[in-house]
């Protein structure tokens, strides 16, 4: 594995990125601001209500001619249209990649394989829109003809993800009287908190994955099953009380779920991408069938965005190629997502899954080494606590990390003067970030302060920020389910560019089911030690140790 950029396995465009990188040196943001005076202005891009400013790259115009062509050379218009006409380009798993589809307005058709996928997407969502609506007014009735109070969603990874995020992100428009909840982690602590909050009476779960085989979801699943029944002393409660999300029917009625209760989705929505199906039914319950209407119109109008717009200024393909050159020529490891609202506060946690899960790949769509860095470290939280946390290392330390500084431009009607202090803050990091401040700087305003030279001279290495610290800043005009959409959306298509360019399948994900596989075993080994499974001396002990231990415990 290269730790970097490695031209003798990349192209002629590659190669000249290389050389250019070499001649820009270390040449700092300050000077190309100063060169050029309408460099901000030009170096920004708005569509489907984004603003995007990344003007605080370390690029030139002759960096960004370069990367576009590099992106033109990898076939990206062909990838594309490939992507939304339903080729199967997740090559590892012979499936077609569509989730582009499920955010088609009614009245459209898409024909893949001689059937229009458009019908079954629309029956779909016309069942869950009538079932959401009987929950949401209250004629869905539990056991004892109680109407729903509270959605528990139990799922993990792709089944989770998106649909929390969502939710955490459009509690304004959410139904007041439904509560929502999510399971994920299987460790019994979320599921045993929850269940102790709500009442079997009115609760509604949610049993989503696409596999139904996940051990996880069903492990929460049963216990939330047994549950129900200890309290309804009958299990034909289940029938009121449990739905599924899922592609395997046969697995859900095993489960015991009626599939009259089941929605479907399909192989070609993979488990991070498929928000947008009936995996965002928790979103539906929580916004109403209109609301997660316009959250996919927002998702549809940024895909027409990407599909036409020209790359210069294509939002998803601008931000994915400043990504490449930030990863694989100035060598950035990692990429922090800050979003200044409160309400995107999980959105760095689902665009790490999209971007590392989607392309933390080391081999090529032919099985041959990448010859470069893929997927960076993906890592954040909601900006304004990162500054009172981790951003000293941005500032100061010895790595440099690029920053997506996403702001949200409307303010509340209410405590509108808060948003001005986030706002601030936000634009002020970006600028500190790119600006430094020099030594000159540091002791002008120490002597100013009326520090003593002595004091100064030992203060000004620790005071010094060396700036040349990439960002973008995206801003996004309201916080509503089709900016959301819009926003979401331009990562998903940012992350698609960077797999083109790359040439990696950013849509299998072999390593997560690596770690389904190999728990399965242990699992077993805990029960009981056989020599079924050989471990590695390490691996065997801590089994070993935790059998004892549980043994203790019965004794
Ligand atoms: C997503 C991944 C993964 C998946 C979970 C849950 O792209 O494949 O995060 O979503 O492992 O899988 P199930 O939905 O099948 O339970």
């Amino acid at each position: 594995m290269t730790t970097s950029a490695n031209p003798s396995a990349k192209n002629s465009t590659w190669q000249a990125l290389t050389a250019h990188r070499a001649e820009l040196g270390d040449h700092h943001l300050n000077a190309l601001f100063a060169a050029d005076p309408a460099r901000a202005t030009r170096m920004q891009a708005e569509a489907c209500g984004l603003f995007l400013d990344y003007s605080k790259n370390r690029v030139t115009a002759d960096t960004l001619a370069l990367m576009f062509q590099l992106a033109r050379e990898a076939g990206l218009s062909e990838r594309t249209t490939a992507m939304f006409d339903g080729a199967r380009i997740n090559t590892t798993e012979r499936r077609a990649v569509l989730h582009t589809a499920l955010r088609r307005p009614a009245g459209t058709s898409l024909t893949v394989d001689g059937q229009d996928l458009m019908t079954d997407i629309l029956a779909v969502r016309e069942r869950i829109r009538r079932f959401s609506e009987q929950v949401r007014v209250g004629s869905w009735l539990g056991y004892s003809g109680r109407p729903i109070t509270d959605v528990v969603n139990i799922g993990i990874g792709g089944s989770d993800l998106g649909p929390l995020m969502v939710c955490e992100a459009l509690k304004p428009y959410a139904h007041p009287g439904l509560r929502m909840h999510f399971v994920s982690n299987v460790d019994g602590v979320q599921i045993d908190d929850v269940l102790n909050t709500v009442n079997p009476q009115t609760t509604l779960f949610i049993v989503a994955s696409k596999t139904f085989t996940t051990q996880e979801t069903l492990t929460n699943a049963h216990t939330a099953r047994s549950w129900l029944i200890d309290r309804a002393g009958d299990e034909a409660a289940v029938a009121r009380h449990f739905v599924a999300v899922s592609t395997n029917a046969e697995a859900v009625s095993r489960f015991g779920i009626d599939t009259a209760n089941m929605f479907g989705f399909w192989d070609w929505v993979g488990g991070r991408y498929s928000l947008w199906s009936a995996i965002g039914l928790p979103v539906v319950l929580q916004i109403g069938a209109d609301r997660f209407d316009e959250l996919l119109a927002g998702a549809h109008a940024m895909d027409e965005h990407f599909r036409t717009a020209p790359l210069e200024r294509n939002l998803p393909a601008i931000m994915a190629l400043l990504g490449i050159w930030n990863i694989d020529f100035l060598d950035a490891p990692t990429h922090v997502i800050a979003p200044y609202h409160q309400r995107l506060h999980r959105l760095p946690a689902y665009l790490q899954q999209l971007d590392m899960e989607s392309n933390g790949k080391s081999v090529k769509l032919d099985g041959t080494p990448v010859g470069c860095h893929t997927s960076p470290v993906i890592w954040g939280e909601p900006g304004i606590n990162g500054q009172h946390a981790y951003f000293q290392m941005l500032h100061q330390g010895t790595r440099f990390a690029p920053v997506d500084f996403i702001g949200v431009m409307e303010r509340p009607a209410h405590l509108g003067h808060h948003h001005r202090v986030a706002f601030a803050n936000m634009v002020a990091q970006a600028e500190a970030l790119m600006r430094g401040k020099s030594a000159t700087e540091v002791a002008a305003e120490m002597r100013a302060a009326g520090v003593v030279e002595e004091r100064i001279d030992t203060l000004i290495p620790h005071r010094v920020f060396p700036g040349n610290r990439p960002s973008n800043t995206l801003l996004l005009e309201r916080l509503d389910p089709f900016g959301l959409g819009t926003l979401i959306a331009l990562y998903e298509h940012r992350t698609f560019v960077q797999g083109v360019v790359w040439g990696v399948n950013s849509f299998d994900q072999w390593g997560v089911e690596l770690g389904k596989q190999l728990a399965a075993r242990v699992l077993d080994d805990l029960a009981v030690a056989t020599d079924a499974n050989p471990h590695d001396a390490s691996t065997a002990a801590l089994i070993e140790r935790y059998r004892q231990h549980t043994r203790q415990v019965a004794d």
